[in-house]
This record gives structure tokens, C-alpha cells and sequence, in this order.
């Protein structure tokens, strides 16, 4: 907004340029974002805490009844730290930064919803899984089927470490995208259950991709890295901004011990807005290596059932997702948390380096 408002100005009045440079939007986005999430999250905290929306905490599994009657849903202060962000200091006639938002708003109302069930109506299961995936295909296909509308965009794909080789997937791009963004939202909300354990890695993703999409938006950086060039696509690293920002601000108050947790509003809209920003950079297949850790966990899960039911009960892990075979091995929990930002910040950089392995 201030873009729209300020910039047109700036051939008079020469300082106002700054607010042309997208580099100097997203620092602002990210600290505006941060800023609001510190002001209101104590607000919020209260607030959630007055509305009885206090996590239940099942009794099956690793030893977390201290936790019991933590606030949830506060996800909500991140989608609303981001989006108030992002219209600030974004370009509010660019179309990629209104699908973030969209994204965002609409897997966060899915998780929303589930939430509202489990933790306000008390229903146990909240929104079926059947149900929930329905959702999420709907909601990923209509940005998808937008997005590919923009004569900017391509649906031909990036493939890691080559660099000529970017083959046209057509309109099979449309179940690709999706389930890019599906995956992505589910594996983020299976990771988050330990304090700060799915922040964090979003955090560092974000902030990774924020470097990808800048790079994909400007014609002479793409062309010297030899990365797809999307016009207007650079905008974007706004949004990525107010993302880092509104995660920080949210970690403030989930690091360990936790004073709020996110909730599916926060997990399912955060998951499937990094599915969408990975397809927006054209690093669809690279958000397997920047999102490393929510693919670990998402393994543990596929290899634990699949191998529980063939063997008709045999488990390779104490307890998947992964982090709770950690913690019933003894680990305590806020090393188990470090430990794998760590390892997110590794397999970033990792990500990050394959820029100039081509
Ligand atoms: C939700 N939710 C947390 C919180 C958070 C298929 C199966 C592997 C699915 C998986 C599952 O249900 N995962 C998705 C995980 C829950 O957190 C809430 O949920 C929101 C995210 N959706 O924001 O509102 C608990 O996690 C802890 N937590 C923290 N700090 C945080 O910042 O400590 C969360 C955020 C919270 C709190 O304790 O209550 C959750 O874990 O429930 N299911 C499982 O993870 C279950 N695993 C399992 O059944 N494994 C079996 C299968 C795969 C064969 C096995 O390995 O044998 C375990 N989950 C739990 N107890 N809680 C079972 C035991």
C-alpha cells in the first residue's frame, strides 16, 4: 500500500524511492510483521485462554500433560500479522502477492475449521481427513488453475542440478502443483508437536525461498544463475518477508515451554503457503531438500504404518512422526527441537548452494 501510495511521487520527491526496492519492503515486512506478533501475542494468548481454546493432550503418547490447556488456534495471529504486512509494504496491483495471501488465508480456514471442532465444539476427531484433504485439493487447485492463467507464468519445471533441462509438464502441472501444495501442508502440520519444532524449519525455509524468489523475479540474476525469470514474480519476497517476521514473532511465544501453540489454522495455512511459494519460485522439486525436516517426519510416518500393517504390528520407530521416537529415547525435548533447526538450516544452505551446482 505504502508502494502504491508513495512511489508515484518519487520523481519529485527523490528519497521516496526506497519504497521502489523490494529488498528494502521485505525488511520492513518482516519487522512489521515481527512487531505486530510481539505486541498482540500476549493479547492473544489471554484472548485464546478466555475463549477456552486450550489444547487437550492425548494420553498415548510421549509425556506432555504439562502442557495441558496450552492455548491453540495461534496461527491466527500469524495469518494476521502476515497479511496485515504484506498489504503494507507490498504492491498491491501484483497478482502473485494477492494468491500468497489467498493461499494462506485459504488452508489456514481448513485448519481453522478443524480446530474450531476439536478445541470449541470439543467434537474429538474435528474435521475428517477425507473432508480436510477434499478441502485442500480445492483450494490448491483454484491458485494453481490462476496462477497458470498469468501469461508470465510457465509450467515447465526446474529440475535441480541441470541446468538445461526444464521439461513443459502442460496442464499435468495442475496435479503436480497440488500435490506439491498438499504435501507440503500436511507435512508441516505432522511435524508440529514439539515446541517451536515446525516454526522454526518454517522459519528458515521461508527465508530460503524469500533468496529464490527474489532471484526468479529479476531478469539478470535469473539469467547469470541460470534460473527461470518470472516478471512480477519478485514481489512476492515481500510476502516471504512478512512470513519470516510473523514466524519469529509466533516463536517468541512457542519456544520451549511453550506459551501458545499454532494449531492446524497455523500448521495447514503455513504448509500450504510454502507449497506455494516453492511453486511460485519454480523450485518445486528443491522444497524436498529446503523442507527437509518436514519430509523426514513425513517418512517416518509413511515407513512406520506401512511397515506396521505388513507386518501386522512391527514398528521401526518407538513412535512416529519422527521427533517422538526422540523423546522416548530420552531425549529431552528442547534438544530434539535444536537439533532439528539445525538440521533445517543445513539442508537450506544445502538448497541454496545448488544455485550455482548446474
Ligand atoms: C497433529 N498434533 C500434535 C497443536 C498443534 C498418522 C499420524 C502419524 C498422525 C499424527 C498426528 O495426528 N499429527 C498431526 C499433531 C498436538 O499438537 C496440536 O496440533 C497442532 C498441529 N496440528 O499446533 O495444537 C500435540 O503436539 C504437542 N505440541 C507441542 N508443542 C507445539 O508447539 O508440544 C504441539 C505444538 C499437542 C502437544 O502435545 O497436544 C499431536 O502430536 O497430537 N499422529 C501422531 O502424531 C500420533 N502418532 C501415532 O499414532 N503413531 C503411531 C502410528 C503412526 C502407527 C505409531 O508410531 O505407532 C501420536 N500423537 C500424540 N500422541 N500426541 C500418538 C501419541
Amino acid at each position: 500500500m505504502i508502494y502504491n501510495l508513495l512511489v508515484p511521487f518519487s520523481t519529485d520527491v527523490g528519497i521516496l524511492n526506497v519504497f521502489r526496492y523490494i529488498t528494502f519492503r521485505s525488511v520492513w515486512a518482516l519487522l512489521t510483521a515481527l512487531i505486530i506478533s510481539i505486541i498482540f501475542g500476549p493479547a492473544m494468548i489471554r484472548w485464546l485462554q478466555r475463549v477456552k481454546c486450550g489444547q487437550y493432550i492425548r494420553e498415548d503418547g510421549p509425556q506432555h500433560q504439562a502442557k495441558q490447556g496450552t492455548p491453540t488456534m495461534g496461527g491466527i495471529m500469524i495469518i494476521f500479522s502476515v497479511c496485515v504486512s504484506t498489504v503494507l509494504w507490498g504492491d498491491l496491483t501484483n497478482v502473485y502477492l494477492w494468491l500468497s495471501m489467498l493461499v494462506f488465508i485459504g488452508f489456514g480456514t481448513i485448519g481453522f475449521v478443524d480446530d474450531y471442532l476439536k478445541v470449541v465444539k470439543k467434537r474429538n476427531k474435528g474435521l475428517s481427513a477425507k473432508a480436510k484433504f477434499f478441502f485442500q485439493c480445492v483450494v490448491a487447485l483454484a491458485a494453481i488453475t490462476l496462477l497458470i492463467q498469468e501469461p508470465a507464468y510457465s509450467t515447465q519445471l526446474s529440475v535441480p542440478f541441470f541446468k538445461n533441462f526444464n521439461p513443459d509438464l502442460g496442464w499435468f502441472y495442475l496435479p503436480f502443483a497440488m500435490v506439491v501444495m498438499v504435501g507440503a501442508s500436511n507435512a508441516v502440520n505432522l511435524t508440529d508437536g514439539l515446541d517451536g519444532l515446525a516454526i522454526g524449519p518454517m522459519v528458515v525455509a521461508m527465508a530460503c525461498f524469500a533468496i529464490f524468489i527474489y532471484v526468479t523475479g529479476n531478469a539478470k540474476m535469473a539469467e547469470y544463475l541460470a534460473v527461470q525469470n518470472i516478471q512480477g514474480i519478485g514481489e512476492v519476497t515481500v510476502f516471504c518477508g512478512a512470513m519470516v517476521g510473523a514466524g519469529l514473532g509466533f516463536l517468541w511465544f512457542n519456544a520451549h515451554p511453550a506459551q501458545i501453540f499454532m494449531g492446524d489454522v497455523g500448521s495447514l495455512g503455513l504448509g500450504g503457503a510454502l507449497g506455494f511459494i516453492a511453486v511460485l519460485a519454480k523450485q518445486e522439486l528443491l522444497l524436498a531438500i529446503v523442507g527437509g525436516v518436514f519430509v523426514f517426519e513425513t517418512l517416518s510416518v509413511i515407513l512406520q504404518v506401512g511397515y506396521f500393517k505388513l507386518t501386522g504390528g512391527k514398528r521401526i520407530f518407538k513412535m512416529a512422526p519422527l521427533h517422538h521416537h526422540f523423546e522416548l529415547k530420552g531425549i529431552p525435548e528442547s534438544k530434539i527441537i535444536v537439533r532439528f533447526w539445525i538440521l533445517s538450516i543445513l539442508m537450506a544452505l544445502m538448497a541454496l548452494s545448488t544455485l550455482k551446482l548446474r
